[in-house]
Order: C-alpha cells, then sequence, then structure tokens
C-alpha cells in the first residue's frame, strides 16, 4: 500500500469535512460567510504545527483570508520519500479550524453566579448560571481571593491543576503540586532502575526498518502516534517483516499493517510474557550467552553479589518456588490467550533474529505495570535483541518509541535562562519534561500524586513516604495554562464531590480555550488564546528529524488572552516579581525559539546554531540575540514552515540503543548498580522502599492486578449479572487528544467512539450496535452508545478516554461516559495512575437513548 493511500484510510472522510467548511460555527457566520466568494485568492497558506497532544508536531498549512483560517491542509511543501517524509497531519489536526473556532470558545471573562469570595454556593458547581465580567473585574477578583487565601490559610492552600510548574505561584510562595506518572505508567522508574535509563531506549527508525519480526505490545500508533510512525513500522513490514501486535483487541494498527493479532485480557501480559519466558526454557531458545554476559539474576548461576541463593527467574518460571510451572497451559487460564499461540509466539520471538519488540505505555499504566515492565524487558532479553541493527527491546514512547536517538535538530530556549532559575519551568532538553511529573524532588516537588489527589483534599490528609501522615489544607485550584486535570485524572466522582462541598475549595481560576469541564467546574473562567493566535515557535514534538514553525495565523479571537499575559497581570496584582517568568510570553518568544534552535554534530555530539540570523533578522522581528551563522536563512525556516534534516539508511544519525554496551560491557557498563542488565534487582526493591507505595519483588512475577481479570471472573462466576465482570480499557482515539477536540462534531461524527464489545457479550446481556448501555461500578455509572464487533476479546470493552464528563444531575448518571467516571484513585510505584484495570458492570439503560456525540450540542455560552 502507498503512504497516501495508507494515511487516507484514516483521514480522507475527516478531510473531507474539513475542506468542505460545515460547520455550524458561529465565528464563521458572523466574520466570514459573506467573504468566502471570491475571497480565496486574496489569501495566503500559513503554516503551524499541531500542537495537539499526541506530540507528533505534524504540519499543518492553514490558508487565512483576512485574519480568518478558511483552508486546512497539511505538509505538502517538499516531495514525499522516504528519506524526507512529509510531516502529515491527522484527521485531528486538520480539523483544528473546527476546535479553534468551536461553539465551545470561552468568549470573555465570566464568573459563577453564585459564587462569593470564600466559594459562595458550592453545591452548584457545574450547573451554575455565568456572568459575563470584565478582564479588570477578573482579575482583580482572582488577585483578591489569592490574598484573602495565602493571609488566612498560607501557601499551602493553594493547588496547582496543571501538568506543569506553576512559576506564578512559585513566585507567590510556592504551592502543593501534582505528581506521579499519568502516561508511562511504571515504565520510567523499572527503566531507570533496572536498565539504567528510560529514553533513547528505541532504535533509529532506519534500524527497525532492517527488522525481520515486529512485536507491538499494547501499542496503537495508529491512533496514538499517527504522524509518520505507523508508515515507519510499515517499512519494516514491507521489506519482509513479520508483525504481531498483542492486545486485547485487534486495534487498528493490527489492522493497517496486516499484522498477526495475539489476544490477551488486559493486565494480564504477565502471565503471557512468564509462559513465553516458559517455552523458551523448555526447549532451550533463550539466548544463554547474552543473558550470561549481560544480565544478572536469569539462573542460579548469575545472581548479583551478595544475591547468591535467592530467588532467580528461570526456577520461578520452572514453578521452583509456588509449585507452579509457568505453562502455556496456565497462562492461557489468566490471559486468555490459546496455549498454541503462546508457544508459536515465544517459538518467533526466540528465534527471528534481529526482533524490534516494542511494548506500549497503555499496559503499564495498570495495577501490576510494574511487575509487567520488569517482565516484558527480562523476556526481550532472553532473545539477546539488544544493541544490534534492527535489534530492539524498549518501552515505546508515543513515536518515541518509533524513532529513537537524540535529536537531531532541537528548538531554541529562546530568552529561557534555564540553568540559572530554579522557579521556571524552562524545559530543557528532551527527556526532562515528561519525568517533571514521576520524578519526586521533595524540595522542588512538593506534592500529592495525581492518583490520590481528590481523595487527599475530601479525606484533608495524605500520607506522604518523607513526611508521612500530614495534613493537605488546599483551598484554592489554580489552572492558568494548559491541561485538563480534572477531567484526566482518576476518580471523578470523587472529583465533583470535593467541588461541591462546603468547607473545601472556596476558589477555583481556570484559563481555558473551550468550556471544558474543568472551566464548567470553576469559579472564574478566562479565556485564552489558541496557539493558533500567537507565533509559537515551535511546539515540541518527539520527532527527532523535524521542526515545524508555528506563525501567527489568527488575531485572539473574541476576548481571549494569552496565558503568558494573564500570568503577567496578576503577578503586577499580587506584588510579585516577573523576572523570575523569564519563558512563555510567547508573542514574544516565538521568533526567538526558532532563531535559536540548533543541529546535532554526529562526529562530536555537540549542538551547533542552525539558522543564520542577521542584524537585519534581529532588528525586524525584535529577537532577544545576536547575529549568527548557521546553515539554514531565518527567512528560509519560516518560508519553508520549519527545518528537516535529510536522512538516508546510512548516515551518521541512524542510533541503535545500547550498542556501546553491548559492543564492550566492560568499558561501557550500564548505570545501573550492578552495571549490567537487572533480571534481580535489589536496587529496584529498595526504590520502592523509599516512595513506600506498594513493594515490588526483586525478580519479576506475575501478580494479579487490582481490578485485574482474577476479580473479573470471580464476578462471572457469581453469577450476578450486572456484576462488574468486563475489563474496560480507555484507549488513547484516532478522534481526540484526551480531552481536546473531543467536542469536535466532525470528529465525533467519523469516529463514534462508541464502548466496544464482543458481540457475543453484547447478545448475552440483550444489547446491539447503537443501544445505549449503562457501565457501572463502585467509582461512578456513565453511559455510552455500544458497538458489538468480533474485533474485541470476551470480557473485555474498549472505550476512547478524554471525553467530557457529562453529570446528569437527576439520574447522577455521566452521560458523556468520561472514562474517569469508572477509574479507582489507587496508588502505587512512585505514584503513577492507574487507568486500564478497570473492572465494570454493563446493562441495557432503559432510561432515554443516547444520541451519536455529533448529534448532541456544543455548550455555545454566549452571555
Ligand atoms: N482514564 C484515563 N485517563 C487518562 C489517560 C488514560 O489513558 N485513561 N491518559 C492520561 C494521559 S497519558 C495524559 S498525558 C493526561 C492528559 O491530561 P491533560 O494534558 O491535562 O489533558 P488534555 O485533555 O490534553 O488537556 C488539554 C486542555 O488544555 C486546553 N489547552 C490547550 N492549550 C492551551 C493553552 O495554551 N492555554 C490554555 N489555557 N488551555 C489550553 C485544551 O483546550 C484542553 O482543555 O490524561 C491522562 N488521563
Ligand atoms: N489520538 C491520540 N493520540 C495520542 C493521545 C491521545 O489522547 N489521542 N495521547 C498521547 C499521549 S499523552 C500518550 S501518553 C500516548 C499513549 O499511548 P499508548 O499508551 O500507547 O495508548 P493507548 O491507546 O492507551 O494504548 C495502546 C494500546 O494498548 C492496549 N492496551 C491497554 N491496556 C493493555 C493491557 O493491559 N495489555 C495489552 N497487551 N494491551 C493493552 C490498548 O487496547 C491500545 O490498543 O498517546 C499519545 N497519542
Ligand atoms: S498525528 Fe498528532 S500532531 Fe499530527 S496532526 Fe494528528 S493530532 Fe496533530
Ligand atoms: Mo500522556
Amino acid at each position: 500500500m502507498s503512504r497516501r493511500a495508507f494515511v487516507a484510510a484514516a483521514t480522507a472522510s475527516a478531510a473531507a469535512l474539513a475542506m468542505s467548511g460545515c460547520s455550524s460555527n458561529r465565528v464563521e457566520e458572523a466574520k466570514g460567510e459573506e467573504r468566502v466568494e471570491g475571497a480565496l485568492a486574496d489569501g495566503a497558506w500559513k503554516t503551524s504545527a499541531c500542537w495537539l497532544t499526541c506530540h507528533c508536531g505534524c504540519k499543518n498549512q492553514a490558508y487565512v483570508v483576512d485574519g480568518m483560517v478558511i483552508r486546512q491542509k497539511t505538509d505538502d511543501l517538499h516531495e514525499d520519500t522516504i528519506n524526507m517524509p512529509q510531516q502529515r497531519g491527522c484527521v485531528k489536526g486538520r480539523s483544528l479550524r473546527q476546535f479553534v473556532m468551536s461553539p465551545d470558545r470561552v468568549k470573555y471573562p465570566m464568573k459563577r453566579k453564585h459564587w462569593e469570595p470564600g466559594g459562595g454556593d458550592v453545591t452548584l458547581r457545574g450547573r451554575d448560571e455565568w456572568e459575563r465580567i470584565g478582564w479588570d473585574e477578573a482579575l482583580d477578583l482572582v488577585a483578591s481571593e489569592f490574598k484573602r487565601i495565602k493571609e488566612t490559610y498560607g501557601n499551602q492552600a493553594f493547588g496547582n491543576l496543571e501538568l506543569v510548574p506553576s512559576p506564578l505561584l512559585a513566585a507567590y510562595g510556592g504551592y502543593v503540586s501534582m505528581w506521579g506518572q499519568q502516561s508511562k505508567g511504571a515504565w520510567p522508574l523499572i527503566a531507570n532502575t533496572v536498565k539504567g535509563s528510560f529514553f533513547s531506549a528505541a532504535n533509529d527508525r532506519f534500524s527497525l526498518a532492517k527488522a525481520q519480526l515486529v512485536v507491538l505490545w499494547g501499542l496503537n500508533p495508529m491512533w496514538s502516534a499517527l504522524g509518520s510512525n505507523t508508515y515507519f513500522i510499515q517499512q519494516a513490514r514491507e521489506a519482509g517483516a513479520r508483525v504481531i501486535v498483542v492486545d486485547s483487541w485487534f486495534n487498528p494498527t493490527c489492522q493497517a499493517l496486516g499484522a498477526d493479532w495475539v489476544p490477551c485480557r488486559p493486565a494480564t501480559d504477565g502471565a503471557l510474557l512468564a509462559a513465553i519466558a516458559y517455552h523458551m526454557i523448555e526447549n532451550n531458545l533463550q539466548d544463554q550467552a547474552f543473558l550470561d554476559a549481560y544480565c544478572v539474576g536469569f539462573d542460579a548461576e548469575h545472581m548479583p553479589e551478595g544475591h547468591e541463593g535467592e530467588e532467580n527467574f528461570k526456577d520461578y518460571i520452572l514453578g521452583a518456588y509456588d509449585d507452579t510451572p509457568k505453562t502455556p497451559e496456565w497462562a492461557s487460564m489468566i490471559c486468555g490467550t490459546a496455549p498454541k499461540v503462546i508457544r508459536e509466539l515465544a517459538e518467533a520471538m526466540a528465534t527471528t533474529k534481529p526482533m524490534t519488540l516494542k511494548g506500549g505505555q497503555a499496559p503499564a499504566r495498570n495495577g501490576n505495570g510494574d511487575e509487567f515492565a520488569h517482565l516484558f524487558y527480562t523476556v526481550g532479553w532472553m532473545t539477546g535483541n539488544v544493541g544490534k541493527i534492527g535489534a530492539e527491546v524498549s518501552c515505546a514512547d508515543g513515536s518515541q518509541g518509533v524513532q529513537g536517538g537524540a535529536d537531531i535538530v532541537y528548538e531554541g530556549m529562546g530568552t529561557c535562562d534555564l540553568f540559572g532559575n530554579e522557579n521556571v519551568n524552562c524545559t530543557g532538553p528532551r527527556g526532562d519534561y515528561t519525568l517533571e511529573k514521576g520524578k519526586y524532588d521533595p524540595d522542588q516537588y512538593y506534592g500529592i500524586p495525581g492518583a490520590v489527589w481528590w481523595q487527599s483534599i475530601k479525606e484533608g490528609q495524605h500520607v506522604d513516604f518523607e513526611r508521612g501522615t500530614h495534613p493537605v489544607n488546599i483551598k484554592c485550584l489554580y489552572k492558568i495554562g494548559a491541561g485538563a486535570q480534572f477531567n484526566q485524572n482518576p476518580d471523578q466522582t470523587t472529583a465533583i464531590e470535593v467541588m461541591r462541598t462546603p468547607g473545601l475549595i472556596e476558589f477555583r481560576v481556570c484559563s481555558e480555550i473551550v468550556m471544558s469541564p474543568d472551566a464548567q467546574f470553576s469559579d472564574i473562567v478566562l479565556p485564552a488564546t489558541s496557539p493558533w493566535e500567537y507565533a509559537g515557535g515551535y511546539t515540541r514534538s518527539l520527532n527527532r528529524e523535524a521542526l515545524v514553525f508555528s506563525e501567527k495565523l489568527i488575531e485572539p479571537l473574541f476576548e481571549a488572552r494569552s496565558d503568558w499575559d494573564i500570568i503577567i497581570d496578576l503577578a503586577n496584582r499580587l506584588d510579585v516579581d516577573t523576572s523570575s517568568f523569564v519563558y512563555g510570553n510567547p508573542d514574544a518568544d516565538g521568533y526567538t525559539i526558532m532563531a535559536t534552535s540548533v543541529l546535532l554534530d554526529p562526529k562530536t555530539g555537540d549542538y551547533n546554531p542552525l539558522v543564520t540570523v542577521t542584524q537585519q533578522d534581529v532588528d525586524e522581528y525584535q529577537l532577544a540575540m545576536e547575529p549568527q551563522e548557521g546553515v539554514v536563512a531565518f527567512k528560509d525556516v519560516i518560508k519553508n514552515g520549519g527545518y528537516q534534516v535529510e536522512r538516508n539508511e546510512n548516515d551518521e544519525f541512524v542510533y541503535i540503543a545500547m550498542q556501546d554496551f553491548v559492543d564492550d560491557p566492560k568499558t561501557n557498563p550500564l548505570p545501573t548498580e550492578t552495571g549490567k542488565l537487572e533480571i534481580f534487582s535489589s536496587a529496584l526493591v529498595n526504590r520502592f522502599a523509599v516512595f513506600n507505595t506498594t513493594s515490588v519483588n526483586p525478580i519479576p512475577k506475575y501478580v494479579p492486578s487490582i481490578e485485574g481479570y482474577e476479580q473479573a471472573a470471580a464476578a462471572r462466576d457469581g453469577g450476578e449479572p450486572d456484576a462488574c465482570r468486563f475489563q474496560m480499557i480507555g484507549v488513547h482515539h484516532a478522534r481526540q487528544a484526551h480531552s481536546a477536540s473531543a467536542e469536535v462534531k466532525s470528529l465525533n461524527e467519523i469516529f463514534a467512539n462508541d464502548v466496544l464489545i464482543n458481540d457475543l457479550d453484547a447478545q448475552a446481556l440483550g444489547l446491539a450496535t447503537n443501544d445505549t448501555a449503562l457501565l457501572t461500578n463502585p467509582h461512578g455509572r456513565t453511559l455510552r452508545r455500544v458497538q458489538a464487533t468480533s474485533r474485541v476479546m470476551p470480557g473485555v470493552v474498549i472505550v476512547g478516554q478524554g471525553n467530557w464528563t457529562k453529570l446528569n444531575e437527576e439520574t447522577g448518571v455521566d452521560e458523556g461516559c468520561n472514562v474517569n467516571t469508572l477509574t479507582g484513585g489507587y496508588l502505587s510505584g512512585q505514584g503513577q495512575c492507574q487507568f486500564n484495570n478497570v473492572l465494570v458492570g454493563i446493562s441495557p439503560w432503559d432510561g432515554e437513548a443516547l444520541e451519536s456525540d455529533y448529534l448532541r450540542p456544543n455548550i455555545d455560552i454566549e452571555l
């Protein structure tokens, strides 16, 4: 299949919609309708990176006529070749026009009618009326509430609901932050400890193309990393590789690549992996030489010093410690994979060389995600596929999993003084930024894990591993910037309860582009500009080869202002010193960030200036820098919408993870406690002991997850028809980037985001496609339309995560089906959220049937 046909499968109909301009959008009606006629000639194509948080950073082009985007397309600025692929966007990126110009836009500052300093009637949050207010009044109210709260309760009363640190609250005296992995589950903690690093674990795409077998384990880039990633896997496929996908459903990547599907129930991957190990050991298929030379803990003969005689992996698999050999028959009863398929998978993984084994983040976002991640590495290492071309054992971090290696081009820091300023979230070289919340530094990150955030506020205390039990007294929730942590954190029911309980949250402020649930449940809502409304430098992406530059496309819509402006105005009202806010003004920094971007020298590993900047450029664009020599002219970067490195399969950027270590383990030991890959890891046990949330085994084992299959099976055997006997996965759905663009109606129409259920299960429940089902568990109740399909394993249901909560106040049911209405706030490992170990009961809904999402109205508050 050609690349064009391939991507077309996912984007065609949506692109048609995006192009046809069919939108009920009032912005266009008001401003654009009469000038579409004949106006095309006056417009210009401008580029902008897609800023949606799938992190592919694809190239968008927008046709701007008289300050309004009237058409969109993606990258066609150079020929599409494998060495220089166009940075093509998906249906979401191409529908950004519908998001930016959505009726859901927050149009002006608003105050909740029954809010007053101290909270007012908090029981009305999320259902109160709104009053339009002016910017000055809004900012005065926010500032005076901040002052009152600080004086009354101190800085620990401020809670930051953003994904990133808040420079304003930091400079105002500090705040309680949120920490704990959401994205990567248990991977970072396990990887950093047992193999010495989490980042740059994948090989370069040209290495991937040389694999003979590609195993994608709980990975679905066809939805979660569209860009070019599935296309890169397809290169291996076309060169003759076999592709296998291990997932609880026949996922879209499996479909697109014509891959073999190995079904496995959610959170039971550990059992499947253990059985693969069993088959390899039974048939002596493991790469014993690799295990002996590079790993510790595989067998009794290779235990780390000081731990001789303790449990080893081989004997665990053979059943020496628990009388349970981890046979395919044993595993099959847990993971649901047929024994024959397990043996065949083990055989293929052990004997096809080179193999690229990529683990998704999703299976590590489970209650037993830590044991899974460690088992995954162990079984991968048993095949010896490390440090060689085409060979890889990695956790695929979105697109990074397909494109490992250091960035060849990297965005500049603008005027950010990265190292001179401890208050600021100057995101440094890639790597730091995603770990911010996972890394716990008590000095910098005083906080509460997201998984127990709402529970802790409700209970007024939190058990912290450093300080033990300590009081929580958050009175003010803050979000002036991107993020939707109200909707996106586990335990939505408790979140709503907290917001509506008198005496808890007195004030909540939120800046937003759209009237998201975060905005709906706030007291003051401030309209924020979208990235189309300022010159945004580069959008940070996981693509090492290309930087896509974002021009300012349109003026701020309605009364929107940038978060930066809002924060500065608040700082002035609060007498806060803004000199620490060195990064963030998009209008001032956009061009400087672009002009200070850097290019990797593969010989030295140094980064050198990429862009040639003249004095004229400095003056014309008010760049905060001196003129410099680079390899591409400043104006050419604007003209080309960025800069892309032309690659080839023999170039010096081809990266193979852990090659140094494999070439010479003595000279280049890993930064682990033993210098080797740790199948037995006492460092891991100690690391968990520090966090003191849960414990872990030194060798990886299959451990049933809370809300896992075993509980589902017990519920099923109990015979109660609507017991919680279905395992639910919340996937990262093609139609939305979490909660962003979840309400874009054209996308809703193309991708229904129904609950996918096996057709035999549906039949037994009396449910058919398009019926409305009630999904319940002790955490909450939701409704969703049903799609019965044989693509999902029996006993499993799939729903796209990120839907907006739509609470029916009479029934108490979330009619939006936010998956987090059904997730529990469990604490584990280093505080990661558990999103895919969720048990639900399903039954036909006997109330009013739900309409398809695309037919349900937007919020559209006009005052
Ligand atoms: N059940 C379940 N929950 C999950 C997950 C899951 O798999 N299952 N996944 C988790 C993961 S991996 C992640 S990363 C998180 C994501 O959690 P978040 O990043 O908090 O969620 P988003 O929905 O992406 O939030 C983006 C919001 O910010 C707004 N926004 C975007 N840009 C700007 C801006 O410049 N200024 C302002 N003021 N607003 C802006 C958008 O309109 C949108 O409402 O969700 C997590 N939640
Ligand atoms: N379209 C879109 N793309 C996105 C995002 C988005 O919201 N929308 N979010 C971005 C972000 S921030 C992140 S962190 C990444 C997340 O990327 P991922 O974590 O890779 O995405 P998911 O869709 O959660 O899961 C991938 C696949 O794993 C399967 N899976 C889930 N649980 C299990 C399990 O226990 N075992 C097995 N074997 N398979 C399982 C799911 O069915 C799914 O098909 O995606 C990024 N890309
Ligand atoms: S793949 Fe991601 S970054 Fe690219 S256009 Fe789609 S949503 Fe945007
Ligand atoms: Mo994420």
